[in-house]
């Protein structure tokens, strides 16, 4: 049997990350043996991810369309190009599902207050916060905030990151909110990343709404939503559900307004209180919900019924000195998926680096190494609803592939700052690093 490729990786260990049995010729185990656990990625099936040591893998036209045993390896079309590996691990490119990379100015004056003991909160109050960058967003052009969000997607690439969700929110009026998304778009066409935008107009209200946020939730709804789904900028729709952010009652006014334009919802929730976001989320079948620090027992039911995963942003835990920490115990034990993000933005994370996130939810959190690796490959492209097309290595997927120079996918989790990529294809075409 003969089968068409244009590239073939060679000499590779494989961790496929894959919630299902790759083929027949696939090792049964774990990739990190002295944890297993099943992954709670569907319901029903006691699935592993799983590792192909000795393998190779076969491209054709940007799909992954063989991988396996290199023992058991086909012939491939002649004209192919053979690649080795040299016995490095390969892994899907990683996916950084929640971001607000679109974005000018600078909060480290704020960062030394927290460091001082000024609570996030308070420094909103006195003005500063969510709503100082507005007013810088607003004041740049479309081509400083495109220059801006180019070189910091660029910096997210040599991580190994080849998508990436980005959020608005930095805008709260219609011209902002479009550039914003507008951005984002671009992005997409000029770098070797996929994108995936959300609309999050309900971020926080713009001062000049102030003690009128039922209006400016209405002009969410009624202005901002129907322009930005008749341009096709937004994939997904979110929210600030908090007792700082916007109600409950207010959330489901913007999630109603997303369903009935077909998008589909996520939202920040339980970040800083308990306010049952979660619930309202499950109600409308959200993609995810994100931070959930304050989540409880009944969320935490109500979003493994409804199929929503659990974003972890420990970059905000962290940079905002939360003491509450995420019920990992109780996502485990309700089979509710993990993915873990950087939260990238100027005000309560400003870290770029996912790999940096996956040692902290690991850290912090308690996430084991196989959870942490998970949050940031198929959990992430579930967060973002494009687990059919990455997040793992199998037949059909997208060619998204990051080698590393480990000796095991563990060390992506253990060690920090030494940058071990060796090469990177981005739908089978190589990535300059
Ligand atoms: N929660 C967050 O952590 C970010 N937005 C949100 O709703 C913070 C955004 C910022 O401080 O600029
Ligand atoms: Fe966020």
């Amino acid at each position: 049997m003969m089968i068409d490729g244009d590239r073939v990786l060679i000499n590779a260990n494989i961790a496929t990350m894959s919630a299902m049995s790759v083929d027949g010729s696939v090792v049964d185990s774990p990739i990190i043996d002295s944890l297993v656990i099943d992954s709670p990625i569907t319901e029903g099936l006691a699935m592993k991810s799983r590792v192909i040591e000795d393998g190779a893998l076969v491209i054709n036209e940007g799909r992954i369309v063989w991988l396996g045993k290199q023992v058991d390896l086909p012939s491939v079309s002649p004209s192919a190009q053979i690649e080795s590996c040299d016995g490095k691990w390969l892994t899907p490119g990683l996916i950084d599902c929640h971001t607000h990379l679109v974005f000018a100015g600078n909060r480290a004056d704020e960062f030394e207050q927290r460091a001082q003991g000024i609570s996030y909160a308070d420094i909103a109050r006195q003005g500063g916060g969510i709503q100082s960058t507005v007013n810088k967003t607003r004041e740049a052009t479309e081509e400083q905030l495109y220059a801006l969000a180019f070189s910091r997607a660029t910096a997210m690439i040599k991580q190994g990151v080849s998508c990436v969700e980005i959020k608005s929110g930095y805008g709260l009026d219609i011209a902002t909110e479009l550039t914003m998304l507008r951005v984002a778009r671009a992005l997409e066409r000029t770098l070797p990343l996929t994108i995936k935008t959300t609309f999050l107009g309900a971020h926080a209200l713009p001062l000049e709404y102030a003690g009128r946020a039922d209006e400016y939730i209405a002009m969410v709804c009624d202005e901002m939503l129907p322009q930005i789904a008749a341009e096709d900028l937004a994939d997904a729709v979110d929210v600030f559900c908090e007792s700082v952010g916007f109600s409950l009652a207010q959330t489901e006014k913007v999630f109603r307004a997303a369903k009935h334009l077909g998008l589909p919802v996520k939202l920040h929730a339980e970040q800083l209180s308990n306010v049952g976001g979660s619930e309202l989320a499950s109600r409308y079948r959200a993609l995810s919900v994100d931070h959930i620090e304050f989540l409880n027992e009944a969320g935490v039911k109500a979003i493994a019924a409804s199929g929503t995963v659990a974003v972890l942003l420990p970059g905000a835990y962290y940079c905002l000195h939360e003491t509450q920490k995420p019920p990992v115990e109780l996502l485990r034990q309700y089979k509710v998926p993990m993915a873990v993000a950087t939260d990238f933005n100027p005000g309560s994370s400003p870290m770029a680096s996912l790999p940096l996130m996956m040692n902290m939810a690991s850290h912090l959190f308690g996430l084991t190494a196989q959870e942490a690796l998970d949050g940031v490959t198929i959990n992430a492209a579930k967060a973002l609803g494009v687990d059919k097309q990455i997040g793992s290595l199998e037949v059909g997927k997208q060619a998204d592939i990051v080698c590393w120079n480990i000796d095991h996918p563990r060390d992506l989790v253990y060690q920090f700052g030494l940058h071990p990529i060796e090469k990177m294809w981005k739908a089978g075409t190589t990535v300059m690093l």
